[in-house]
């Protein structure tokens, strides 16, 4: 028995192999009490003002309840990591208020505003939760990329190396594995050779809708060891083991092993009666079968039957420590939905809820008295004391190991715009990180780059052959080696600060997930840039939302863009992504047209993904070189292409039109407002660098005190003056400028797919040219007129 010891600290001594076994089996009951009852009060206890479902998946949580307790209460270090089944969110806040780290009022407020969240939130439930997790599948692909971000950061010396690396573990549902990003990411993670790795399969046969095909875990192990994994199965329970070793044992075992998943899932959920009744059909011909079933009761029938390795502490425990090396190891535990409750292995319980007899059942068995139901220890056959005492040890719960916060890396007053008569954004963007790779210095020791094989083409070349790729190990580059002519470097090491990735866009934003984390998760900040085309964005669009959903800070460079890619054809011609830009929280996005513009905004978002409140940045660039204009930026103007637009041309005061636009589409604006400015004296041209900041300020500003930058920029106009919105996007994308000050707005921009063609070409078919832009100025002022009229 465990005492306290006598005097002294008070402290429990360390309990032994069969204690620690009765403490975390406890530990575990808990957790399944407090998940379930969580859930319980706040669909039945507490008040609901709308009538809508509150939810909560008593049936999932369970499900996991032995693997993340052995996790959490036992097997992990201060420096693993992990990723929760997005439907274990109750059982993982209960195990965190366990640990203390949870309070009991947001467990009571669970899904309510300011609670404990649905699924676990790395912003809003936390320093708890180490990955977000919700849209199945991204959770298991994050923990791959951060375990990269892990030997990145470690290689470079950025993060002490005194203890053994973290392992990155993702607890996953099984039809998790339904998801195309977890192969994608199991083939990059391949490639990179990643390590200590583990992902752990709550077998338990069922997804939403229904028990899973029995034909595709049939396949998993051979898929995985194929990239060099070690699977672990843990299929059976000590009990069942036991059966199985004693006479005609063997019958029992394959009997199971070729059950259907639905019918063993049915049969867990109607108990004892069932297995015998089916146990008896097929296997009475075996005296030792026959045994078995005469000396157990229904109650301890359906114990063994269901006695699998997933719920088997002692099974659990021994699986886990048996991996001491860094192999990426998949565990498959066989588990049942639902285990230990009244739903167990029904296949509709995903969303069930246990009615209330059905709790006031789960209680009296939980021996939980009314009042104590939020109690840490009421109904436990372990000593209270000997309980807190053990999880005031637990190692995965020391205080101050699970967030750092590294200070942010000096950004430089000013980056230097590249020089040159016609320059495309994209061409600049190459220039400017080239030279920030010859400069030297912190920042630029703490970019790293990473891009889905178009490292090349969006220009990251002077950068990669100045900082080179990055790998695991020392490799050559054979073409150069071979003495074969290019321009591109392609050695790989440690040193490097590239990593380049196959072409799957979600594995980009999974790995700019795990970059931009880099600072909170291991203590070592990274100043992550992707690059990818812009319309992959939307390949990889719910990869980019998960990553800002858990304020991963990084910069997306998105080139080429829209139709000014011009010969290129249809498909590569993005329409809607400056509107992802607008609406994305937690993305501030920007489409300059020059390089000084350029310039200006990468120094300011090298800042702004540091700041405490910052965002992620967009930058949509274009491959078009176009003529810049021969200015210095004073601060003023900086100030103004980061705040989302200048004049370009400043109207006279009360002027009657004035043209918009944005990115590639800026010597068309200014050849139409030349044309213009003969008939319309003191017009203006107005540049916007950012329509979502532009547009984010004006929202703000609507019923506040100060004017937005959009209202005092069109206050030089005169009320209602005539206005034309001009961008190489959806029109949507500066046509609300017309709401900021009751302008008549005629808004240009493509609404249909693109084509190839060259630039006067396709601006003349889709609107975007000289002659498109005069027309829709006189068409703006007519509408102006009109209103003048009509009033
Ligand atoms: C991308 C995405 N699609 C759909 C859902 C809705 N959904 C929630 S859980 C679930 C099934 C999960 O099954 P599994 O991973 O096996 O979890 P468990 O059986 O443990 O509940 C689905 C389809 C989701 N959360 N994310
Ligand atoms: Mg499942």
């Amino acid at each position: 028995m465990l005492r306290v010891l006598p005097g002294g600290r008070g402290r429990e001594p360390a309990p032994g192999p069969a204690d620690r076994l009765r403490i975390l089996r406890a530990l575990e009951r808990k957790a399944l009490w407090l998940s379930t009852w969580m859930i319980h009060n706040a669909n039945h206890i507490r008040a609901n003002r709308d009538g809508l479902k509150v939810g909560g998946h008593q049936a999932s949580s369970a499900s996991v309840a032995t693997l993340i307790t052995a996790l959490y209460m036992d097997v992990m270090r201060p420096q693993d990591r992990l990723a929760v089944k997005p439907h274990a969110s109750p059982m993982f806040h209960a195990l965190q208020y366990l640990l203390g780290h949870q309070s009991r009022d947001k467990l009571e407020r669970f899904r309510a505003f300011g609670g404990a969240q649905s699924y676990p939130s790395r912003t809003k439930d936390g320093d708890i939760v180490d990955f977000s997790t919700g849209s199945v599948g991204l959770g298991v692909g994050m923990t791959l990329f951060a375990s990269l971000v892990q030997d990145y950061v470690r290689l470079k010396h950025l993060m002490p190396s005194d203890e053994p690396p973290g392992r990155m573990i993702a607890l996953a549902g099984d039809a998790e594995l339904d998801e195309g990003n977890i192969f994608e990411a199991l083939l990059e993670g391949w490639k990179h050779d990643v390590r200590n790795l583990w992902w752990i399969i709550d077998y338990n046969r069922q997804s939403l809708d229904a028990v899973v095909s029995d034909r595709l875990f049939g396949r998993i192990d051979a898929l995985f060891e194929l990239v060099g994994w070690r699977v672990v199965t843990l299929k059976y329970g000590r009990l069942l083991e036991a059966a199985f070793a004693r006479p005609d044992g063997e019958h029992l075992r394959e009997w199971i092993d070729q059950c259907p998943n639905s019918l063993y899932s049915a049969l867990v959920y109607i108990g004892g009666a069932g297995w015998r009744e089916h146990l008896r059909r097929d296997l009475n011909r075996y005296p030792g079968i026959r045994a078995i079933l005469d000396e157990h009761d229904d109650a301890s029938l359906a114990r063994l039957m269901t006695n699998l390795a997933g719920h088997d502490m002692e099974a659990v425990l021994d699986a886990f420590h048996a991996v001491t090396d860094d192999q990426p190891t998949c565990f498959i535990a066989y588990t049942i939905k639902g285990y230990g409750l009244p739903f167990a292995g029904h296949k509709d319980n995903h969303a069930g809820l246990m009615n209330l007899d059905q709790m006031a059942e789960f209680r009296a068995a939980m021996a939980v008295p009314d009042g104590d139901e939020w109690a840490k220890f009421a109904g436990l056959d372990v000593a209270p004391q000997t309980l807190q005492g053990y999880l005031d040890e637990v190692s995965a719960a020391r205080e101050g190991g699970r967030r750092h916060a590294p200070p942010p890396i000096p950004v430089p007053a000013e980056i230097p715009a590249p020089r040159g008569k016609s320059l495309s954004t994209q061409e600049a963007f190459g220039r400017i990180l080239g030279s920030l790779a010859g400069s030297g210095g912190d920042l630029a020791d703490r970019i790293v780059t990473t891009s889905p094989d178009v490292t090349v083409s969006t220009n990251l070349g002077a950068w990669v052959n100045r900082r080179g790729i990055f790998d695991r190990a020392e490799r050559a580059d054979t073409f150069r080696e071979e003495k074969v002519v290019s321009a591109q470097r392609w050695a790989m090491s440690p040193q490097g600060q590239h990593i380049e990735l196959g072409i799957a866009e979600q594995n980009l934003f999974l790995q700019l997930a795990a970059l931009g984390l880099s600072g909170p998760l291991f203590g070592a900040r990274l100043l992550p840039i992707g690059t990818l085309y812009d319309p992959f964005i939307k390949r990889g669009l719910d990869g980019l939302n998960y990553a800002l959903y858990q304020d991963a800070r990084f910069i997306v460079v998105a080139t080429p863009s829209g139709i000014t890619l011009a010969p290129e054809g249809g498909a590569h011609q993005s329409v809607s992504e400056p509107l992802i830009g607008l609406a994305q929280p937690g993305l501030t996005g920007f489409e300059p047209a020059f390089a000084d513009e350029l310039a200006v905004l990468m120094r300011w978002a090298l800042s702004e993904i540091q700041a405490e409140d910052g965002q992620s940045v967009y930058l949509r660039l274009s491959t078009r070189p176009i003529e810049q204009p021969d200015r210095a930026i004073g601060p003023d103007l900086a100030a103004a292409i980061v705040d989302g637009a200048y004049w370009l041309r400043e109207p006279e005061p009360g002027a009657d039109l004035a043209i918009a636009y944005s990115g590639a589409v800026a010597p068309e604006a200014l050849a139409a407002f030349d044309a213009i400015s003969e008939d319309v004296p003191g017009a203006g041209l107005l540049a916007v660098t950012s329509p979502e900041r532009l547009h984010r300020d004006w929202q703000e500003g609507l019923g506040g005190s100060g004017t937005s930058v959009a209202e005092s920029l069109l206050a030089r106009m005169r009320p209602g003056a005539a206005l034309v919105t001009v961008v190489d996007s959806h029109p949507a994308t500066l046509s609300w400028l017309g709401s900021v000050a009751g302008n008549a707005v005629v808004a240009l921009g493509v609404s249909h797919f693109g084509q190839s063609g060259d630039i006067p070409d396709l601006y003349r078919a889709y609107g975007l040219d000289r002659d498109a832009i005069v027309d829709a100025a006189a068409r703006a002022c007519l509408k102006r007129l009109g209103r003048v009229r009509d009033r």
